[in-house]
């Protein structure tokens, strides 16, 4: 019989209680919101966070906020960092959202990954940079219906890896392809499902920020969005995969560990969603400064011990089997 897990309820984040750290107020141009936000430390000690800012059409770019200690005292750029191209990227007409940072020591540049919302729905685009004020645009990357994606910061075996979210057939599970040139994508893998039925994570999980590297494996946190009567609820849950063999889950926990509980969480432009892109680790290894989106409305951040999330996840998280099912 499994585990009981509902008596274990344990605090793994910790809110930064001046949250929110940014919000449209803070913007040196019009905006209507900002959220969802890639993150990383850049050479000089900064934390940069790539903010995804929808305007007042709805549509959403890119905006680069900097800071000295990655909690206050931003500087944001002054007009926007990456627009859509739709001349040039077809794919990027509605908006490009969610972008998921990861430095590739090998290119000596940052992957950034994101949404280009397109006439035929979401896809994911990639594009390179070694400053975040030009961008090399790879283009778009799988078509769609696809988002949540991120890559490895470096290649297994011979070939790049790249996590995302497909919407098939079977529904909304989180896959692993591989290229040899981040061009070419194949060897598509199902790595993780969403459950079904009253789980917080049924029918539809996405991966949230980029894998998480530890000597144990790719620690991952995804969103796990359950339909309600109220609407949809997004949480986060952990999971554990193979560092050699990425498409191979070693642990995965039952609760969530995370979910909307304060108001800018509750209440926004859409209603109970935590939505991280991207984190920074501090110097000591093991603190995870999360940024995220509360409602679609602001970005907030919580901090947690990966040493503490491994060790939950090895006391309450158990081997998936599911994907082996299903495995493409
Ligand atoms: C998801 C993504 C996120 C968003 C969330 C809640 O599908 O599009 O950008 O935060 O929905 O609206």
């Amino acid at each position: 019989m499994r585990r009981l897990q509902n008596h274990q309820h344990e605090t793994l984040f910790c809110r930064y209680p001046k949250n929110p750290i940014l919000t449209a107020a803070d913007w040196p141009y019009p905006i209507n919101t900002v959220f969802n936000a890639g993150a990383t430390l850049l050479p000089d000690g900064r934390t940069l966070l790539l903010c995804r800012v929808e305007d007042r059409r709805g549509h959403s770019h890119l905006c680069a906020a900097r800071s000295p200690n990655g909690v206050d005292a931003w500087e944001i750029d002054p007009e926007p960092t990456l627009l859509p191209d739709p001349d040039n990227y077809p794919e990027e007409l509605w908006g490009i959202e969610d972008p998921r940072i990861t430095y590739i020591p090998e290119l000596g540049k940052y992957a950034v990954v994101y949404t280009a919302y397109s006439r035929g729905g979401p896809c994911v685009s990639l594009a390179l940079t070694e400053d975040f004020r030009r961008f090399e645009r790879i283009g778009d990357i799988m078509p769609p219906e696809d988002k949540d994606a991120a890559l490895l910061p470096r290649r297994i075996g011979d070939c790049w890896a790249l996590l995302h979210r497909p919407v098939g057939a079977i529904g909304a599970h989180i896959w692993i392809s591989y290229s040899p040139d981040l061009r070419h994508w194949g060897s598509h893998r199902l790595v993780l499902e969403a459950r079904r039925g009253a789980w917080w994570d049924a029918n539809k999980i996405g991966l949230s920020p980029p894998p998480i590297e530890t000597p144990e494996g790719w620690l991952i946190l995804y969103h796990g969005v359950r339909h309600t009567a109220a609407g949809a609820l997004y949480r986060l849950g952990l999971a554990l995969f193979d560092l050699q063999t990425p498409e191979r889950c070693l642990l995965r926990g039952d609760s969530w560990v995370f979910g909307p509980e304060t108001p800018y969480e509750r209440y926004g432009d859409v209603d109970n969603v935590v939505f991280p892109c991207g984190y920074t680790i501090d110097a000591d290894g093991d603190t995870l400064n999360l940024y995220y989106g509360g409602a679609d409305t602001c970005i907030a951040l919580a901090t947690g011990s990966i040493r503490r999330l491994l060790d939950w996840l090895k006391r309450h998280g158990s081997p998936d089997p599911a994907h082996r099912d299903h495995a493409g």
